[in-house]
């Protein structure tokens, strides 16, 4: 593929991310990574030259194919400013516009009034079934669902986790304990389909509801975190994360409106303007086990969840979440020049 040559795609919100969905037939199997660096306009922390919105919750790719029961699902992490294409974490938020992509792609037929799709998603192998709304056999976007994070109400997309434990680290608990000690810091190193590392906001001398910008503006906070980040990717057996996106930096606190707890989520290095969703399943899984930091601050019993963030709430019952979805364009993108 030349440079000047245009790439099908489609422009999608997925949850409180947006990113470039693409036919896998669509993309090259050699330079495939340096092609979405051309189109994304990265590295450029604007990322003006492309399609990538200057921040890595919309820097997103995926990259998505037909299989006997469904389809493959890719997510590919674009960073704004550096050449680095990561797969070494899934999406749960891009992941909510899969299967209207692969209705709208006719990877699936659609049912006449909802339509599920078996999503396996290729970063980790484990499998979402996710159902979503196709009045007359087309996908539809438009409905009264809102979720924190999006101004804007949206046909609900239902999301069924499966195989989510130990999806990324092999194990839920990776080191085998529900609490560790990250250099006099305690932690919960935990992957329920997200590695994630839990700290309680006030070992870190902080209330917990801090603002993300005020969060990301602490230089000493940021070390601190990405020291701590670096000592637990080694001992949750992924080795130096230093590149890595993975693990996410979970800070939590006991709950302010009536939910389970409150979180900051560092990604790793921004702070989610609210939280990723697998992070989300994984941060709930964690609040249920005894002895980690989660559940020190956890408020109620039941199995929903209800994760407070910076931007509203998010509830997680079961493995099951509820998200939202919306086609934004569908074209044909041109890369910058090599
Ligand atoms: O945890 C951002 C997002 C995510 C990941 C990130 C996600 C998830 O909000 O499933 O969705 O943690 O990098 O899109």
């Amino acid at each position: 593929m030349s440079g000047t040559d245009g790439v099908r795609f489609m422009l999608m919100r997925g949850g409180t991310s947006k990113g470039a969905y693409f036919l896998a037939e669509d993309l090259p199997s050699e330079g495939r990574d340096e092609l979405l660096l051309r189109l994304f306009g990265s590295p450029d922390e604007r990322q003006v030259d492309g399609l990538g919105g200057g921040h890595p919750l919309t820097s997103k790719a995926a990259v998505v194919s037909r299989t006997d029961d469904g389809v493959d699902y890719l997510f590919l992490q674009i960073r704004p400013d550096s050449t680095i294409v990561a797969a070494g974490q899934p999406c749960g938020n891009i992941l909510a516009g899969i299967a209207p992509f692969a209705v709208e792609r006719g990877l699936v037929e659609a049912g006449p009034e909802t339509t599920t799709v078996r999503i396996r998603m290729v970063n980790t192998g484990g499998l979402a079934v996710v159902t979503i709304r196709t009045p007359g056999g087309r996908p539809c976007y438009d409905g009264d669902t809102v979720i924190a994070g999006v101004p804007f109400p949206a046909a609900p997309v239902e999301i069924r986790f499966a195989d989510t434990a130990g999806a990324v680290c092999g194990a839920l608990l990776p080191t085998g304990h529900p609490r560790d000690d990250l250099d006099g810091t305690p932690a919960t190193l935990v992957d329920d389909g997200m590695p994630v590392v839990v700290l309680d906001a006030a070992d870190l001398g902080l209330n917990g509801d801090e603002a993300p910008a005020d969060l990301e503006a602490d230089e000493p906070l940021r070390e601190r975190i990405e020291a701590l980040r670096k000592l637990a990717g080694e001992r949750m057996g992924l080795g130096d994360v230093t590149a890595a996106t993975v693990p996410k930096m979970t800070l939590v606190s006991p709950p302010r409106h009536g939910g389970t707890l409150t979180t900051r989520t560092f990604i790793p290095h921004r702070v989610h303007p609210a939280i990723g969703v697998l992070a989300a399943v994984t941060v709930a899984r964690a609040a249920t086990l005894e002895g980690s930091v989660a559940a020190d601050v956890r408020a109620g019993a039941g199995e929903r969840i209800r994760i407070e963030h910076p931007t509203g709430f998010f509830d997680v019952h079961n493995g099951a979440v509820i998200s939202t979805a919306r086609k934004i364009a569908d074209g044909v993108a041109w890369p910058r020049e090599a």
